[in-house]
């Protein structure tokens, strides 16, 4: 999977560095989170990420995000993998990739209905 995935990231990453055309050097963290939620009109997301080695440990923290597009229709829950990108003073997330959604059997949308209405008995 991964090794299938890494020319393309790669190229993307590419772009992402000439866009940029920062002065400031980035540093590049790959991140493991769990969705808590997303925001994507204030291109905002809160996850629960594991350590990031060198830069902080298991924390649930909010971040912003490169592109909005990237965390419409996430929500809690969703596993991702992400890079951390970190630049001056601050660190956005890019590549936000869903790795697993939420268990849909634990969904309450879907629940059945478990109190059925029982007709009172017809008073004689
Ligand atoms: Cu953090």
């Amino acid at each position: 999977m991964k090794k299938f995935f890494a020319p393309i990231l790669a190229a993307l990453g590419a772009l992402f560095f000439l866009a940029a055309c920062a002065s400031a050097p980035e540093k590049r963290y790959p991140i493991q989170a769990e969705v808590v939620s997303a925001d994507a009109p204030r291109k905002m997301i809160v996850v629960s990420h594991g350590e990031i080695p060198g830069l902080m440990p298991a924390m649930t923290m909010g971040y912003m995000v490169a592109e909005p597009k990237e965390i419409e229709g996430l929500g809690p829950g969703d596993k991702i993998t992400a890079d951390l990108v970190v630049s001056d003073n601050k660190g956005q997330l890019e590549k936000i990739v869903l790795v697993k959604k939420a268990g849909k059997e634990q969904a309450p949308a879907a629940a059945p209905a478990v109190k059925t209405k029982q007709a009172p008995p017809a008073p004689r």
